[in-house]
């Protein structure tokens, strides 16, 4: 029952600056602690320019990019570290596709939101860019890797 640490994998969760505007911070954070997952990092946080353009970069080249830029740090964000099996496929299935308009009821996009430039909430795509993220959006000293203290019915 008890997973190997082979299979425990971490993922980077923001919630963007329209998901804390408008009163959904609690709404998305159960989302992920009912399916199971365990958080090991969470702060509200104004994102600096140079760091959304570091954790975007890879879209510098798109029209897009400015834009996003400023929606990323137009208010605070709530940064979190989320740690389990397959947390970071499965962290996306939560979130839904890109386009809110294409994603599924029941996502956290296809529940909440209506236009890509206003996405409510990011995941990492791969457990690569989980353990970056996390790196680039915490300090070490911010994470606590705590055990539950309970069966092992979820890990
Ligand atoms: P995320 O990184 O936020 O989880 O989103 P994603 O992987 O689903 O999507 P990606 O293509 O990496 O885009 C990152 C974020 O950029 C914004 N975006 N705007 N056409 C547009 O205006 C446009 N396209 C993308 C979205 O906020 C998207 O989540």
């Amino acid at each position: 029952l008890v997973a190997s640490m082979e299979e425990v994998e971490q993922t980077y969760i923001m919630i963007k600056p329209d998901g804390v505007q408008r009163g959904l911070v609690g709404e998305i954070i159960s989302r992920f602690e009912r399916k199971g997952f365990k958080l090991t990092g969470l702060k509200l946080f104004q994102c600096p320019k140079e760091l959304a353009e570091e954790h975007y970069k890879d879209l510098k080249s798109k029209l897009f990019f400015p834009k996003l830029i400023d929606y990323i740090t137009s208010g605070p964000v709530v940064c979190m570290a989320w740690e389990g099996i397959g947390v970071v496929a499965s962290a996306r299935k939560l979130i839904g596709a890109t386009n809110p308009l294409n994603a599924e009821p029941g996502t956290i996009r296809g529940d909440l939101a209506v236009q890509t430039g206003r996405n409510v909430v990011h995941g990492s795509d791969s457990p690569d860019n989980g353990k970056r993220e996390i790196g680039l959006w915490f300090e070490e000293g911010e994470l606590c890797a705590w055990a539950a203290v309970r069966e092992p019915w979820l890990i």
